[in-house]
């Protein structure tokens, strides 16, 4: 692997600034056809992000290779080619100010999707102490086996019990003041990471401790060492994974573990004969009650002289419920504002994350209701909510009323609905996986996946995560990437956004595996459907969730390595977040980096003002954790990356193993 040279300084700069100017000047930067419908019908003076990102073009070039400073009031400072200039006022060089730039995005993302799981953990506990009636424990074979796991008494004990005795054990993980890991990571990865974890330092204790340090850490006048600053990020990173998995496992328990279930996707899911509810956001803790909510007011939507209610998904939340609910997905995160130029969305009721402030604006040009439910998350000008579990379902019918109401406003005339939709097949959690795979090697479920592999039906596995960034076109990098690998027998997983460009496309299908699989995945996914006898069929790409689930991927990825005998580094299994765009994705990469996955991400982030920095997130990290950044904005060029990365890994694996028999010795543990 080539190493970082001083000399790559001037190179790197240079190719961001060029990219910048490069960017096209047509709004229509989509290759989503609904959004191309809406983008090229809508009505004058109805403009969204994708007119908004034109209008900042071209972007500062300091800004992009991230060595802008504005941690203290001294500056703006910006690195300039010469000295004294090639330093901040406090002479703070360019790979400090990039490396805090850097791990302040992670401290963001996880403060995120941290939040998001105390929330979970909260409402877990006000069930099992009675004080949220409307919530149940839904799913209670899946409280037992996180009991279990986190290493609670089980046997015996009552529901409720164990439920709270869950929730204060995952509460613990948040301020914990002993030296003692946090729970929800420790009991989910390898022991070689758990070794890797506490040999570098970046084992975490306390979910909100490590955020409150890392940013304490990054002020002006503290650490100036890029290689500590970026490993105070990992721990970060690591911290968003604890929160994501406690955010997973209690919605598991409060709403169900998803099972497969058959939906559509894309915005030709809106029905103009229908009440059209859209939930945004994540947290299913809200849109679970608009749904119930919905459900049990269908009468008063008929007297208003709609057929019915239609609750409809966006980003996660819309992910969160296709899942549990079957609910369809109408839009990803680039088209969130295209759903309300439809004219047929009468409320979009919103929690927590990723719902742009532009939503309003647009809402404006029609008679669509914006709601928000969470105190941290206001727009100005829409319905506030002060969202209590408590009376979870009361509040809930009360939007749900809102939205019915706003039915009545709604203007006929300007319906506008892109035929666009697609069959999607869902519900892909690690407990599906396994129950599809059990069918096959009931003993070893996860055996079934690295026999493939290693018999070379299919080459690895790829985690498509991460947004939309209208840097690229909507949707275009996930969908080369995901086509290209498809072709040479990778086998797919998705999440967030990704998995909604994926949905919309129509690649969650079964009959997508004829059109896109090479020989061996097409083989290897049709065995499979046959053993389990699914009556959804099996889809070329399987949905594991919203961001947070995540964990369910990288839960896939341990319990590879735990079959394969190796550590994590070793399982051949890549990520990809080809349109990353949130604080929440580069700390969801950073811990894929951590846990010793090859990651891509094919929209640049700001690295490239600091040739040390970018050499450490590409190539030195491998040497420390076994996983590092791929930054690729050619879509075919990464995907290309991903399956050398893999093909490297097949390959070292089969040249271990064989030493291993040959000089009858253990498994080598280097990558
Ligand atoms: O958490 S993929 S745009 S919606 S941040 Fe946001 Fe990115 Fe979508 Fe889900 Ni994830
Ligand atoms: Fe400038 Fe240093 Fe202040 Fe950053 S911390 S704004 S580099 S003086």
């Amino acid at each position: 692997m080539p190493r970082y040279r001083e000399s790559m300084i001037g190179q790197i700069t240079d190719q961001a600034v060029t990219r910048t100017r490069k960017r096209p000047k047509d709004p229509c930067r989509t290759c989503d056809p609904a959004s191309e419908h809406m983008l090229t019908t809508r009505g004058e003076g109805q403009l969204s992000q994708f007119d908004r990102y034109l209008a900042q073009q071209p972007q500062c070039s300091f800004g992009l290779t991230g060595v802008c400073c504005r941690l203290c009031l001294q500056g703006p400072c910006r690195i300039l080619p010469k000295e004294p200039g090639n330093r901040g006022i406090c002479g703070a060089r360019d790979y400090a100010i990039v490396a805090r730039n850097l791990v302040r995005s992670i401290a963001g993302g996880a403060s995120s999707h941290s939040d998001h799981g105390r929330h979970a953990a909260e409402t877990l506990l006000k069930v099992a102490e009675g004080k949220a009636p409307d919530y149940k424990i839904t799913d209670e074979e899946k409280l037992r086996s996180v009991a279990a796991r986190i290493g609670l008494e089980v046997e015996g004990v009552p529901t409720k019990e164990l439920a709270k005795q869950v929730a204060l054990k995952a509460l613990e993980d948040y301020g914990r003041h002993t030296d003692e890991p946090c729970t929800f990571l420790w009991s989910t990865i390898t022991e070689g990471r758990r070794k890797k974890f506490t040999h570098c330092d970046i084992a975490p204790t306390a979910i909100d401790k490590t955020i409150a340090q890392l940013l304490s850490q990054t002020v002006m006048g503290m650490d100036a060492d890029p290689v500590n600053i970026i490993f105070g990020g990992l721990k970060t990173a690591l911290v968003d994974y604890t929160g994501m998995h406690i955010g997973t496992d209690i919605s598991d328990i409060l709403f169900g573990t998803p099972k497969p279930v058959v939906s559509e996707a894309n915005l030709g899911t809106l029905d103009a004969d229908y009440v059209n509810i859209a939930t945004h956001g994540h947290n299913p803790t809200l849109s679970e009650m608009v749904v119930e909510a919905a459900r049990e007011l269908e009468d008063e939507a008929k007297a208003a002289g709609a057929k019915g209610i239609r609750v409809v998904g966006i980003c996660c939340t819309g992910n969160e419920l296709l899942m549990r609910q079957g609910v369809s997905l109408a839009a990803n995160q680039a088209s969130q504002e295209l759903a309300i130029m439809t004219g047929a969305v009468d409320a979009v009721i919103m929690d927590i994350q990723c719902f742009i402030p532009g939503l309003k604006a647009l809402s404006e040009c029609f008679h669509t209701r914006l709601i928000t439910t969470n105190e941290m998350a206001k727009i100005p000008g829409s319905y506030h909510f002060d969202f209590k579990e408590e009376r979870a379902l009361e509040q809930a019918r009360e939007m749900v009323r809102l939205a019915i109401e706003a039915y009545k406003n709604r203007d006929a005339s300007r319906v506008n609905i892109p035929a666009e939709k697609h069959k999607v097949v869902a519900g892909f959690s690690l407990e599906t996986v396994k129950e599809m795979l059990s069918a096959v090697n009931p003993d070893r479920p996860i055996k079934v996946i690295t026999d493939a592999i290693e018999a070379g039906e299919i080459k690895g596995v790829c985690l498509f995560a991460g947004c939309n960034n209208l840097k690229s076109p909507q949707d275009a990098g996930h969908l080369t990437i995901a086509k290209e690998l498809a072709k040479n027998d990778v086998l797919l997983l998705a999440t967030g956004c990704s998995a909604g460009a994926l949905a919309k496309a129509g690649l969650m299908t079964p009959a997508a595996v004829e059109a896109y699989a090479g020989e061996g995945l097409k083989r290897f996914l049709k065995r499979l459907e046959e053993a389990s006898g699914m009556e959804t069929g099996l889809p070329l790409v399987w949905h594991m969730g919203s961001c947070v689930d995540n964990t369910r991927a990288a839960d896939l990825l341990t319990a590879m390595a735990n079959e394969l005998g190796v550590d994590t580094p070793k399982v051949p299994f890549v990520a990809t977040a080809p349109e990353a765009m949130h604080e929440k994705a580069v700390s969801i990469g950073a811990w894929c980096v951590t846990m010793g996955l090859p990651t891509h991400v094919g929209v640049m982030p700001p690295v490239e003002g600091s040739p040390l920095v970018y050499g450490i997130v590409t190539q030195i990290a491998h040497d420390v954790y076994g996983g590092h950044f791929i930054l690729e904005e050619d879509p075919e060029e990464g995907a290309r990356k991903l399956l050398d990365a893999l093909e490297y890994r097949v390959w070292k694996l089969k040249v271990h193993r064989k030493a291993a028999e040959k000089y009858q010795t253990e498994l080598a543990a280097s990558w």
